[in-house]
């Protein structure tokens, strides 16, 4: 088999990838080691930002996310028994957020693919990269049990951050900066109408909690808990009686209850290994930065990423340039150290650490007030939260 670009993961960055790939003419193969089924049920992430919107408006893939979508306009900071909203709109020149869960931007994507054709091709196993400092790098895998082996001008990791193409660049070639924290989130999935209109973060002694949506029908919402936190210990009385307790301030709101649907822990960590691109492979996405889910910057820096990697290679391809290329993983760095700092910013100001003092705690105390008191910092908060403009 031969193609122009061999995309290793059909998350939202390599099935986006793939889309943009196809709209400038180039042609590309979409390696996914999970079944389709997997990949359209995995619950991730909610917050989509203006420009994450606005780029799968432009290629086309926005139809049913304009009609299911919920447009916010703002969020509310909880803490010391108080409710703030944040009007993001307002605050950031006119911008917004949309709520929309991401396996249903996968499920957009991976329709939109097969509707023109394009290779996709779910349940691989064995991915393995050939000869990435090379011209001619190649990707081999197994399907159906069958070895294969596809020759390409360019390789696309977009496998995630526990995927193969990252591994595949030599450890002294790559940098890596992490920070693991302290907790993680026990998030669940609730039948239940969401009993507010926009998103509300909540800082409490006991630990972060924050509500969220999926639709008007289905609540999202997450609590801080110990990083080797069971499921066994949350019967679904005590996951309502926690979130009731953290969510609580002086106005009387509470979520709505209903049939828990699903439910997880995910660590968090913060992670970049740089640069983002080894000879003839690009890393996008999760497979080169996590973030802490706090900032909901994940699926929007992914789509950052494969936004900057389509044009380079659409430059590439029509007049034999590599400048966009070269300039690739600097270009991406600059948006995702903004991001992880944002990110680990929110993190900081809204979670408890276990052995804080009450020095820490006035400092936290102080930031939030500083927050929702000041246009200046309010406004910090908001143009990061609904993305910063892409670079021209
Ligand atoms: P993905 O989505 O992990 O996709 C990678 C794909 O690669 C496949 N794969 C392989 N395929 C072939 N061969 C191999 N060897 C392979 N190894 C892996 C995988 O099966 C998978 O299909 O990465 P991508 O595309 O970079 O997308 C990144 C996002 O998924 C991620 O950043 C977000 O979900 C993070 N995130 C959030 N981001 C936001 O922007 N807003 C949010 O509100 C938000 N909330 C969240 C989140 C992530 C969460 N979890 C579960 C980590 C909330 C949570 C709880
Ligand atoms: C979500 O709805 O899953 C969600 C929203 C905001 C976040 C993280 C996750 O910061």
């Amino acid at each position: 088999m031969r193609t122009q670009v061999a995309i290793v993961g059909a998350g939202p960055a390599g099935l986006l990838l793939a889309h943009l790939l196809h709209r400038a003419g180039v042609e590309s193969v979409v390696l996914e080691s999970r079944s389709r089924a997997h990949c359209e049920q995995r619950i991730r992430a909610g917050v989509l930002e203006q420009g994450t919107v606005d780029t799968l408006d432009e290629s086309g893939v926005a139809d049913r996310l304009h009609r299911e979508g919920l447009v916010h306009h703002g969020i509310e900071l909880r803490f010391g028994g108080r409710s703030h909203r944040l009007d993001l709109t307002a605050l950031s020149g006119g911008r917004s957020i949309t709520v929309y869960g991401q396996q249903e931007v996968v499920k957009d994507l991976i329709a939109a693919r097969l509707a023109y054709g394009g290779a996709l091709h779910f349940d691989v196993a064995g991915v393995r990269l050939e000869g990435i400092e090379s011209t001619r790098p190649a990707v081999h895998f197994t399907q159906a049990g069958q070895a294969q082996r596809i020759e390409c001008d360019l390789i696309a990791g977009c496998d995630g951050f526990h995927g193969v193409c990252r591994p595949s660049i030599p450890a002294a070639a790559l940098t890596l900066h992490q920070r693991e924290y302290p907790f993680a989130w026990l998030g669940i999935l609730a039948e239940a109408a969401p009993s507010r209109d926009e998103l509300v973060y909540a800082s409490h002694p006991r630990g972060f909690a924050l509500f969220s949506m999926r639709s008007p029908r289905v609540t999202r919402l997450y609590l801080q808990v110990a990083p080797d936190e069971s499921l066994d210990e949350w019967t679904d009385e005590r996951i309502w009686r926690e979130l009731h307790t953290r969510l609580e301030a002086d106005d009387g709101w509470r979520p709505n209850e209903g049939p828990i649907l699903e439910q997880g822990v995910t660590g968090m960590r913060s992670f970049v290994a740089e640069p983002m691109r080894h000879g003839r492979l690009f890393l996008a996405g999760d497979a080169a930065h996590i973030v802490p889910p706090t900032g909901a910057k994940g699926l929007n820096l992914a789509v950052a990423d494969v936004r900057v990697l389509a044009a380079a290679i659409a430059a590439f391809y029509r007049g034999g340039s590599t400048a966009g290329l070269d300039a690739y993983s600097e270009t991406c760095l600059r948006r995702v150290w903004r991001a992880e700092h944002f990110s680990w910013w929110m993190t900081a100001m809204l979670h408890r650490f276990p052995g804080d003092d009450t020095f820490h705690e006035r400092l936290q105390r102080a930031q939030l007030e500083y927050v929702v008191s000041s246009r200046a910092a309010a406004a910090s908060l908001a143009e990061n939260y609904v993305g910063l403009p892409f670079a021209p």
